[in-house]
């Protein structure tokens, strides 16, 4: 039936005062009735009717009821199909399946059987000669819609046993509202200049404003969790006076990735195992290079200087122009520190945060790509406490407050020291980063002056963002796996907040 006659039949009813319940209008209309809630709830909206509820509730039998109905009690089937010798449990839940399990336990309950434990195997015997099955009547009787034969006392046990359930809903009497008519009267939803002119507006019904709509959810674009911890990170650099280093290159060359921080070339690092190498240009010709400065990194990887006795190993420059993606923004840090030097040296403070990649075993917390944040400070004199202190200074930030530094091993600085910090997040001591003093062996080729120190450090995008966000496994954070609607729905990031 067309809505707007159903609604006619409705106004017209309510209009002669005969609605008095909409399960009987729908009923009538041969309509569901949900679809004559709905339209009473817009007639409700408009203030042309009230509705006033009238609670219903009966008491049916449950799916799980139901496979008694007619048949016979679980219990007592049970109980029938235990012969004098007795039988064994499983065999019985064999025999009558769901309900060889839901009988036994009543069986057992009404002291109808018990176990005999006294032959090899417990078999279940019969406790009493004969069983009354007092239950069957009232399944049927209620399946039957016989509920008024019925009383509180032997239904409320087959309630609690989940065999019998009360099931309540509401129908409504109808009444006229404020501002009812046998006819809605198309409520204006603007007030237009021709109304004002005309005057129109004065007896012009206007659709209420909805103020508790929520409206469409403004449609824009959602930051990943990573890049709003970036960020977050970012300000905290640029808030420290730091400069972010150009890191747009994920293909690099080994000689500013590992040669340049005096990496020795069979250092593990350096090999497939641990590196992607590039097939495809497999090599950045060393011409790329600044020959002079090729030559002192040379020297220096085989026979040190600058107060190194350096590795002395026979260094091929075949094994430096090898491409690979990068296995750390310190290669930026690098090309950086390279370039302060040619551009004569001055203080500075540089910091980088991009993606790196490490062909390492995947779990839980790693994959083979994350994103490494980088912060250098380049001066005449620093030393390790200027180091602790810039930490300090750093996850402070993060609201990391309590540090602890232990030694640790980098080819690229010493002294080096992993950082770990206090979680009050996760009430432990967790490792946040690692750190060092660059060697002199990198920086002097470079250029650098002599008493130029630099300290560095280094740490994770990914572990955080997992802290903050409270993503448990890696794969949920980046990667193919990522629900969309997690990036959707991501919460402000709080880091340093
Ligand atoms: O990020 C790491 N942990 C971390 C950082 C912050 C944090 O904040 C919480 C909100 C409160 C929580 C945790 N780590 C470094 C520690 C571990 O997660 C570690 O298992 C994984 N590390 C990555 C490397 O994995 C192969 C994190 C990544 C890392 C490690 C070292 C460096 C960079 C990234 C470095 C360096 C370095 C050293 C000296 C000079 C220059 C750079």
């Amino acid at each position: 039936m067309a809505a707007l006659q159903l609604e006619t039949d409705l106004l017209a009813q309510v209009g002669a005062g005969q609605l008095a319940d909409s399960a009987e209008f729908a009923e009538a209309h041969n309509v569901d009735h949900q679809a004559v809630v709905g339209l009473l709830k817009s007639l409700v909206m408009a203030d042309m009717v009230v509705m006033e509820a009238i609670e219903h509730s009966r008491l049916t039998v449950t799916p799980a009821g139901q496979l008694y109905v007619g048949v016979a009690a679980p219990e007592v089937q049970v109980f029938n199909a235990v012969p004098a010798e007795g039988i064994t449990l499983a065999d019985l839940k064999t025999q009558l399946g769901v309900a060889g399990d839901v009988g036994f336990k009543q069986a057992m309950q009404n002291k109808w059987v018990g176990i005999d434990k006294s032959g090899g195997e417990p078999k279940v015997v019969r406790k009493v000669e004969s069983v009354q099955d007092t239950v069957l009547p009232i399944l049927n009787a209620l399946a039957a819609g016989q509920e008024g034969s019925l009383n509180e006392a032997e239904l409320t046990p087959l309630m609690r046993r989940k065999l019998v359930a009360k099931e309540a809903w509401k129908t409504w009497k109808v009444g006229k509202g404020p501002c009812f008519a046998l006819q809605r009267k198309k409520a204006a939803t603007e007030l237009t200049t021709d109304m004002l002119q005309s005057g129109a507006w004065r007896d012009t019904t206007f659709k209420p404003y909805n103020f508790d709509a929520l409206g469409l959810p403004p449609s824009g674009g959602h930051l990943h969790p990573l890049l709003k911890v970036r960020t977050q990170f970012r300000k905290i650099f640029t808030q420290m006076g730091f400069e972010e280093m150009p890191t747009n290159n994920y293909v690099e060359s080994s000689f500013w990735n590992f040669d340049a921080l005096f990496q020795p070339q069979q250092h593990p690092a350096r090999d497939a195992h641990d590196t992607f190498f590039l097939t495809k240009p497999a090599a950045t010709p060393a011409s790329n290079f600044p020959a002079d400065y090729l030559e002192r990194v040379k020297q220096t990887h085989q026979h040190g200087g600058f107060g190194s006795i350096g590795y002395g190993y026979d260094w091929k420059v075949a094994e430096a122009e090898k491409n690979l993606l990068r296995t750390h923004t310190t290669a930026v840090s690098s090309r950086m520190l390279y370039r302060l030097a040619q551009e004569g040296f001055h203080p500075a403070k540089y910091f980088s945060i991009d993606r790196v990649f490490r062909n390492e075993a995947i779990d839980r917390t790693h994959l083979a790509e994350f994103h490494q944040i980088e912060g250098v400070v380049c001066d005449y004199g620093l030393t390790l406490s200027d180091l602790i202190g810039t930490l300090q200074q750093f996850f402070d930030r993060l609201g990391l407050k309590k540090l602890r530094f232990k030694p640790a091993f980098n080819p690229y600085t010493e002294p080096s020291m992993e950082i770990f910090s206090y979680s009050e997040q996760l009430e432990k001591w967790i490792e946040v980063g690692n750190s060092g003093m660059f060697r002199p062996e990198m920086l002097r080729p470079m250029g650098l002056p002599e008493g130029v120190n630099v300290i560095a450090w280094g740490l994770g995008l990914e572990r955080p963002t997992m802290i903050l966000y409270q993503v448990d496994n890696i794969r949920d954070l980046f990667g193919h796996k990522v629900s969309l609607s997690m990036v959707r729905k991501n919460a402000i990031c709080r880091l340093g907040l």
